[in-house]
């Protein structure tokens, strides 16, 4: 995942370049500093920087930890991408990892899976929440019975987990989507949103920072008339589009920041007369909206990969119960093929900018 066109989540920490690398050169060269001087600094840094990262190597991972996967919903393709890519992280870890939870995204039908975890005594449970606040109490729950709990792709309120992995900046995923579609529709007219369910902390974030971005003066053209739920059901997300269309005949655009909403709303549209009329933005994987892409209902979307928001969770759920970090910021955890990472602010870790699709580079992916 390497594409990252202009306008989408600029502010990523990501695509800066590191400290030593931004500050250090210029520095030296403007205020020629002898060349003694520069090399106590460098040896200086890089042995702060190995030491801090051998820090994160201190203790060898435990064995045959049970680590548990709770997604929003278990018959989402994201989440069983997402899900895969934390069991190809426990069999890196030597871990013992499994996948339990609902078929429908709600709270409520997470907790009785979180309550058998918590009698099975799995090490940590790693969860994508349907509520911020539900699932709390549980979750301290198992804390308070020294579980590890993490959360990736949707949150809690920070009391209820060590950690959690965002698949990108929150607010650079929101804006982003406005910016995708004002592109579309020269800034103008009545728009949608087609979310996941009422409740989901992912979806109301971003849908949080869209509204921040509409009020900027270059958007002030266009109108948010509604936010319609699909609950991250299939066919519930095509009657919502359904409806929107019906009840806005001037809507001009839609973004569904959900990858089931999205792909719904694509397909709904695909047969309508409305397809290339009204235009759809939203996070969708490129297997699901490939088809959509290629017949013209959509032109961009974005998204991370799934797996890699598993794989992730499944490192930093280790790392904690291996004892190496304690969910503060600024500590750092080796996280195998994606590298060390650092924990931010609230315990949060970023895995990355997302990307754009559309039909130049949606071949290159596959997920
Ligand atoms: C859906 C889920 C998930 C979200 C993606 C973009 O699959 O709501 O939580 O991250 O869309």
């Amino acid at each position: 995942m390497t594409a990252h066109p202009p306008g989408t989540c600029r502010k990523s920490p990501f695509r800066q370049p590191n400290f030593a690398d931004r500050l250090l050169p210029n520095r030296l060269q403007r205020q020629k500093i002898p060349t003694f001087i520069a090399t106590t600094l460098v040896v200086g840094l890089s042995f702060a920087v190995t030491s801090r990262f051998s820090q994160a190597q201190e203790k060898p991972i435990k064995k045959a930890l049970k680590l548990a996967f709770v997604p929003k919903n278990i018959n989402n393709p994201y989440n069983v991408i997402e899900t895969r890519g934390a069991l190809d992280a426990c069999k890196e870890l030597g871990a013992e990892g499994k996948v339990v939870g609902p078929s429908e995204a709600s709270a409520s039908s997470q907790v009785s899976y979180i309550n058998t975890l918590i009698t099975q005594r799995q090490n940590a449970i790693v969860i994508a929440a349907n509520d911020p606040n539900a699932l709390v109490p549980y979750l301290k729950r198992a804390m308070a019975q020294k579980i590890t709990v993490v959360t990736m792709d949707s949150d809690t309120a920070p009391e209820g987990r060590s950690i959690f992995i965002n698949q990108a900046s929150s607010e650079g995923i929101g804006r982003g989507q406005v910016e995708l579609l004002a592109k579309q529709i020269n800034a103008q007219g009545e728009i949608a949103i087609l979310s996941a369910t009422p409740n989901a902390t992912n979806q109301n974030t971003w849908i949080k920072y869209m509204q921040e971005e509409l009020k900027k003066p270059e958007y002030q053209g266009m109108k948010l008339v509604k936010i319609a739920y699909g609950n991250d059901e299939d066919q519930k997300s095509f009657t919502e589009t359904q409806g929107l269309l019906q009840a806005y005949p001037n809507l001009k655009g839609i973004i569904s920041p959900t990858t089931v909403g999205v792909a719904a709303a694509a397909r709904y549209l695909s047969t309508s007369p409305y397809k290339g009329k009204v235009a759809l933005v939203g996070l969708g994987t490129p297997n699901q909206m490939r088809q959509f892409v290629k017949d013209g209902t959509v032109k961009e979307f974005a998204l991370w990969n799934p797996a890699d928001v598993g794989y992730l969770a499944a490192y930093a759920a280790a790392q904690l119960v291996s004892g190496n970090i304690q969910g503060k910021e600024s500590e750092t955890f080796a996280a195998g093929k994606l590298g060390t990472r650092t924990i931010g602010k609230d315990g949060v870790v970023i895995l990355g900018p997302p990307t754009v699709f559309n039909a130049e580079n949606i071949d290159q992916f596959d997920f």
